[in-house]
């Protein structure tokens, strides 16, 4: 179970940071599942059960279909228990995105979220003595998230504001302007680390400068009625091959369509 501080940070900031969350063995295997994806081909789309926008999209869409070092971080001991703690013990579970993000120098993502938004899906939420958040993110660090790296970055407390933040009237394709935003603050962390955080903390990440790539895996848990936002599905074979407590992650409810019908 999450530790009394982590509780309280958790609530106070809206993130936390589980340190060696992945041992070394197990971030080289998903760092070689990704090159072995070849993922500076600049093609895409679909390759098997794997989606990347055409063109060289930073992120690869359903990464969990991309092996067993993918599989295995479905229920990950190192955060299991915290994220069931914060979604909330009745609701059960799903993962409704996963993916593998790949930056490289040049890339960033702007600002977005925040607690003002009171979105649904990803609210903060805290009643009789538990939590009950609609969407824990789990940022696995693949490389390091050092100064220059693109390290997420966020706005500690943002999940419970009632204001705009005023950095959200500047022009938002200007991603560079993170940076500068007051209050935000970069997550540095490294390979095996794990930042924890609820979505509708402000959240995006730094422009990155180094040379080379920031990796990470991101994987959104949220209660089990939820659905991939992207319209994403789950492949046969991988349901099939999945341990019961995985696959009841990956498709918490199994489809029930009347005899005779099936989807187009
Ligand atoms: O790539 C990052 O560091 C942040 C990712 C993010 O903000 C998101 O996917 O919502």
């Amino acid at each position: 179970m999450p530790t009394e501080m982590e509780n309280y940070l958790f609530d106070l900031r809206g993130y936390i940071i589980l340190k060696n969350a992945i041992d070394p063995d197990h971030i080289k295997a998903l760092n070689a599942g990704l090159d072995a994806l070849n993922p500076e081909d600049p093609e895409w789309g679909w390759k098997g059960n794997l989606y990347r926008r055409p063109g060289g999209g930073d992120q690869i869409q359903q990464i969990f279909e991309a092996g067993e070092p993918f599989e295995r971080i479905i229920d990950h001991p190192s955060w299991m228990d915290h994220v069931r703690h914060y979604v909330g013990s009745t609701d059960g579970l799903f993962i409704d995105e996963a993916v593998a993000i790949i930056r490289g120098p040049g890339g960033a993502i702007r600002l977005h979220s925040g607690g003002h938004k009171r979105r649904i899906r990803t609210q903060f939420r805290f009643h009789d003595n538990q939590f009950r958040c609609g969407q824990i993110n789990v940022m696995i660090a693949l490389t390091e998230f050092g100064p220059g790296d693109g390290a997420t970055m966020v706005i500690p407390g943002s999940h419970k504001s009632n204001l705009l933040h005023p950095a959200f009237h500047l022009d938002q394709s200007d991603t560079a302007s993170l940076e500068s935003v007051a209050c935000a603050t970069e997550a540095h962390i490294s390979a095996g680390d794990v930042l924890l955080f609820v979505d509708c903390l402000a959240h995006g990440s730094a422009r990155r400068s180094n040379p080379g790539q920031r990796r990470s895996i991101l994987y959104r848990y949220g209660p089990k009625w939820g659905h991939n936002r992207g319209g994403y599905e789950p492949s046969n074979e991988l349901l099939e091959r999945l341990t019961p407590e995985r696959r009841k992650i990956i498709q918490p409810v199994a489809p029930k369509l009347p005899p005779g019908i099936t989807r187009p």
